[in-house]
Protein backbone atom coordinates (compact mmCIF):
# COMPACT_ATOMS: atom_id res chain seq x y z
CA UNK A 1 0.00 0.00 0.00
CA UNK A 2 1.58 3.30 -0.88
CA UNK A 3 2.52 5.47 2.53
CA UNK A 4 2.98 8.58 2.72
CA UNK A 5 5.29 10.23 5.28
CA UNK A 6 4.84 13.91 5.25
CA UNK A 7 7.29 14.21 8.83
CA UNK A 8 10.04 12.03 7.13
CA UNK A 9 9.24 13.51 3.52
CA UNK A 10 9.21 9.83 2.36
CA UNK A 11 6.46 7.83 -0.29
CA UNK A 12 6.86 4.26 -0.11
CA UNK A 13 5.37 2.29 -3.57
CA UNK A 14 4.39 -1.39 -4.04
CA UNK A 15 5.48 -2.28 -7.60
CA UNK A 16 4.38 -6.40 -8.34
CA UNK A 17 5.99 -8.02 -10.91
CA UNK A 18 3.23 -10.55 -12.32
CA UNK A 19 3.26 -13.28 -14.83
CA UNK A 20 3.44 -17.29 -15.92
CA UNK A 21 6.21 -19.58 -13.66
CA UNK A 22 9.37 -19.10 -15.51
CA UNK A 23 8.94 -16.07 -17.43
CA UNK A 24 11.60 -14.32 -15.72
CA UNK A 25 10.43 -11.71 -13.26
CA UNK A 26 13.27 -13.10 -10.31
CA UNK A 27 15.81 -12.84 -13.00
CA UNK A 28 14.36 -9.21 -13.51
CA UNK A 29 15.17 -8.31 -9.82
CA UNK A 30 17.88 -10.00 -9.45
CA UNK A 31 19.71 -8.12 -12.57
CA UNK A 32 18.85 -5.17 -10.39
CA UNK A 33 19.89 -6.01 -7.21
CA UNK A 34 23.30 -6.74 -8.77
CA UNK A 35 23.07 -3.71 -10.63
CA UNK A 36 22.45 -1.20 -8.00
CA UNK A 37 24.84 0.22 -5.53
CA UNK A 38 24.51 -0.30 -2.05
CA UNK A 39 23.12 2.58 -0.41
CA UNK A 40 20.27 2.75 -3.30
CA UNK A 41 19.08 -0.81 -2.31
CA UNK A 42 17.99 -2.97 0.93
CA UNK A 43 18.84 -7.10 0.80
CA UNK A 44 16.65 -8.90 -1.46
CA UNK A 45 14.42 -11.79 0.35
CA UNK A 46 13.52 -14.65 -1.29
CA UNK A 47 11.18 -16.66 0.39
CA UNK A 48 10.92 -19.98 -0.96
CA UNK A 49 9.05 -22.80 1.69
CA UNK A 50 7.86 -25.68 1.44
CA UNK A 51 4.78 -27.35 3.26
CA UNK A 52 1.07 -25.97 3.23
CA UNK A 53 1.35 -22.83 4.38
CA UNK A 54 3.63 -21.77 1.54
CA UNK A 55 4.98 -18.39 1.17
CA UNK A 56 6.76 -18.06 -2.17
CA UNK A 57 8.15 -14.92 -3.15
CA UNK A 58 10.59 -11.99 -3.75
CA UNK A 59 10.98 -8.65 -1.83
CA UNK A 60 13.41 -5.79 -3.43
CA UNK A 61 13.46 -2.55 -1.66
CA UNK A 62 14.86 0.37 -3.61
CA UNK A 63 15.51 4.03 -2.64
CA UNK A 64 14.93 5.97 -5.89
CA UNK A 65 16.05 9.44 -4.56
CA UNK A 66 14.45 12.53 -4.27
CA UNK A 67 11.52 14.12 -5.91
CA UNK A 68 10.20 17.53 -4.71
CA UNK A 69 11.82 16.81 -1.13
CA UNK A 70 10.06 13.51 -1.05
CA UNK A 71 12.67 10.35 -0.71
CA UNK A 72 11.07 7.89 -2.86
CA UNK A 73 11.32 4.11 -1.65
CA UNK A 74 10.35 1.42 -4.05
CA UNK A 75 9.61 -2.22 -3.01
CA UNK A 76 9.57 -4.83 -5.86
CA UNK A 77 7.71 -7.72 -5.22
CA UNK A 78 7.80 -10.85 -7.95
CA UNK A 79 4.41 -13.93 -7.23
CA UNK A 80 4.96 -17.49 -7.69
CA UNK A 81 3.60 -18.78 -11.18
CA UNK A 82 2.47 -22.28 -10.57
CA UNK A 83 -1.11 -22.75 -10.10
CA UNK A 84 -1.05 -24.29 -6.75
CA UNK A 85 0.51 -20.72 -5.72
CA UNK A 86 -2.97 -18.54 -6.14
CA UNK A 87 -2.97 -17.88 -2.65
CA UNK A 88 -0.18 -16.24 -2.59
CA UNK A 89 -0.27 -14.71 -5.70
CA UNK A 90 -3.58 -12.61 -4.48
CA UNK A 91 -1.39 -12.17 -1.19
CA UNK A 92 1.40 -10.28 -2.75
CA UNK A 93 -1.59 -8.34 -5.06
CA UNK A 94 -2.69 -6.51 -1.84
CA UNK A 95 -2.34 -2.71 -2.03
CA UNK A 96 -0.41 -2.84 -5.08
CA UNK A 97 0.30 0.44 -6.50
CA UNK A 98 2.03 -0.41 -9.85
CA UNK A 99 2.24 -3.55 -12.34
CA UNK A 100 4.94 -4.91 -14.39
CA UNK A 101 3.42 -7.78 -16.02
CA UNK A 102 6.37 -10.12 -17.88
CA UNK A 103 5.39 -12.68 -20.76
CA UNK A 104 7.42 -15.10 -22.00
CA UNK A 105 8.40 -15.45 -25.38
CA UNK A 106 8.14 -18.87 -25.41
CA UNK A 107 5.96 -19.83 -28.44
CA UNK A 108 4.97 -23.01 -26.07
CA UNK A 109 4.20 -20.41 -23.26
CA UNK A 110 1.60 -18.70 -25.62
CA UNK A 111 -1.75 -19.74 -23.33
CA UNK A 112 0.24 -19.25 -19.97
CA UNK A 113 0.55 -15.87 -20.69
CA UNK A 114 -2.77 -15.62 -21.57
CA UNK A 115 -3.78 -17.34 -18.37
CA UNK A 116 -1.63 -15.38 -16.27
CA UNK A 117 -2.97 -12.12 -17.52
CA UNK A 118 -6.58 -13.57 -16.71
CA UNK A 119 -5.48 -14.57 -13.48
CA UNK A 120 -4.39 -10.93 -12.39
CA UNK A 121 -7.36 -9.34 -13.41
CA UNK A 122 -9.23 -11.58 -11.59
CA UNK A 123 -7.40 -11.40 -8.34
CA UNK A 124 -7.09 -7.67 -9.34
CA UNK A 125 -11.79 -7.10 -9.05
CA UNK A 126 -11.01 -9.32 -5.53
CA UNK A 127 -9.58 -6.05 -4.10
CA UNK A 128 -12.35 -4.25 -6.04
CA UNK A 129 -8.88 -2.77 -8.52
CA UNK A 130 -9.31 -2.46 -12.07
CA UNK A 131 -6.25 -3.39 -14.32
CA UNK A 132 -7.22 -0.71 -16.71
CA UNK A 133 -7.10 1.59 -13.84
CA UNK A 134 -3.60 0.75 -12.41
CA UNK A 135 0.11 1.91 -13.99
CA UNK A 136 0.88 -1.15 -15.57
CA UNK A 137 3.62 -1.92 -18.26
CA UNK A 138 4.07 -5.50 -20.21
CA UNK A 139 7.52 -7.19 -20.49
CA UNK A 140 8.08 -9.32 -23.48
CA UNK A 141 11.01 -11.69 -22.47
CA UNK A 142 13.62 -13.81 -23.42
CA UNK A 143 13.70 -11.96 -26.78
CA UNK A 144 17.00 -13.46 -27.17
CA UNK A 145 15.67 -17.12 -27.79
CA UNK A 146 14.26 -15.16 -31.32
CA UNK A 147 17.94 -16.18 -33.05
CA UNK A 148 17.95 -19.66 -30.81
CA UNK A 149 16.37 -22.37 -32.84
CA UNK A 150 13.55 -22.79 -29.90
CA UNK A 151 10.10 -21.39 -31.49
CA UNK A 152 8.91 -17.94 -30.36
CA UNK A 153 6.18 -15.82 -30.23
CA UNK A 154 6.24 -12.59 -32.63
CA UNK A 155 6.04 -9.46 -31.41
CA UNK A 156 2.45 -8.78 -33.22
CA UNK A 157 1.45 -12.04 -32.10
CA UNK A 158 2.11 -10.82 -27.79
CA UNK A 159 0.71 -7.38 -28.75
CA UNK A 160 -2.57 -9.32 -29.77
CA UNK A 161 -2.46 -11.83 -27.07
CA UNK A 162 -2.35 -9.57 -23.99
CA UNK A 163 -2.13 -5.85 -24.88
CA UNK A 164 -5.14 -5.29 -27.48
CA UNK A 165 -7.80 -3.87 -24.67
CA UNK A 166 -5.13 -2.83 -22.24
CA UNK A 167 -3.01 -0.83 -24.82
CA UNK A 168 -0.20 -0.11 -22.14
CA UNK A 169 3.57 0.45 -22.97
CA UNK A 170 6.16 -2.75 -23.63
CA UNK A 171 9.43 -3.38 -23.81
CA UNK A 172 10.98 -6.25 -25.22
CA UNK A 173 13.60 -7.93 -22.87
CA UNK A 174 15.86 -10.41 -22.48
CA UNK A 175 16.39 -10.54 -18.70
CA UNK A 176 19.31 -12.78 -18.49
CA UNK A 177 21.19 -9.93 -20.04
CA UNK A 178 19.59 -7.10 -18.18
CA UNK A 179 18.31 -5.76 -21.57
CA UNK A 180 14.88 -3.84 -21.08
CA UNK A 181 15.16 -5.03 -16.87
CA UNK A 182 15.91 -0.71 -16.57
CA UNK A 183 13.79 0.64 -18.99
CA UNK A 184 10.72 -1.50 -17.77
CA UNK A 185 11.60 -0.20 -14.32
CA UNK A 186 12.11 3.23 -14.93
CA UNK A 187 9.14 3.42 -17.00
CA UNK A 188 7.07 1.70 -14.11
CA UNK A 189 8.09 3.42 -11.04
CA UNK A 190 7.52 7.05 -12.79
CA UNK A 191 3.57 6.07 -13.93
CA UNK A 192 3.41 4.55 -10.01
CA UNK A 193 4.93 7.33 -7.83
CA UNK A 194 3.06 9.92 -10.36
CA UNK A 195 -0.03 8.09 -9.61
CA UNK A 196 0.38 7.75 -5.78
CA UNK A 197 1.34 11.27 -5.66
CA UNK A 198 -2.29 12.38 -7.58
CA UNK A 199 -4.30 10.25 -5.39
CA UNK A 200 -2.93 10.69 -2.25
CA UNK A 201 -1.64 14.56 -2.07
CA UNK A 202 -4.48 15.55 -4.29
CA UNK A 203 -5.90 18.57 -1.82
CA UNK A 204 -9.71 17.84 -0.60
CA UNK A 205 -12.24 20.01 -2.50
N1 LIG B 1 17.05 -17.16 -22.60
C1 LIG B 1 16.52 -16.47 -21.60
N2 LIG B 1 16.25 -17.09 -20.44
C2 LIG B 1 15.72 -16.34 -19.43
C3 LIG B 1 15.43 -14.96 -19.57
N3 LIG B 1 14.92 -14.51 -18.40
C4 LIG B 1 14.86 -15.56 -17.57
N4 LIG B 1 15.35 -16.68 -18.18
C5 LIG B 1 15.50 -18.02 -17.60
O1 LIG B 1 14.19 -18.55 -17.33
C6 LIG B 1 14.22 -19.34 -16.16
C7 LIG B 1 13.15 -18.86 -15.18
O2 LIG B 1 13.50 -17.54 -14.73
P1 LIG B 1 12.95 -16.94 -13.35
O3 LIG B 1 13.43 -15.54 -13.26
O4 LIG B 1 13.29 -17.85 -12.23
O5 LIG B 1 11.39 -16.99 -13.62
P2 LIG B 1 10.18 -16.60 -12.63
O6 LIG B 1 9.49 -17.89 -12.31
O7 LIG B 1 9.30 -15.73 -13.47
O8 LIG B 1 10.72 -15.90 -11.43
C8 LIG B 1 15.63 -19.25 -15.59
O9 LIG B 1 16.35 -20.39 -16.01
C9 LIG B 1 16.19 -17.99 -16.24
O10 LIG B 1 17.58 -18.02 -16.38
C10 LIG B 1 15.75 -14.34 -20.83
O11 LIG B 1 15.54 -13.14 -21.05
N5 LIG B 1 16.28 -15.15 -21.78
MG1 LIG C 1 10.51 -16.40 -9.38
Amino acid sequence: MALIDLSKREVHCKIVYYGPGRCGKTTNLLYIYNSMNSNAKGKMLTIETKGDRTLFFDLLPLNLGKIKGFDIRIQLYTVPGQAIYEATRKLVLKGVDGLVFVADSLRVRRAKNIESLQDLKKNLLEYNLDIENLPIVLQYNKRDLESSPIPTLSLEEMEEDLNKELGAQAFQAAATKGLGVFETLKYISKKTVRYVATKHLVKPQ
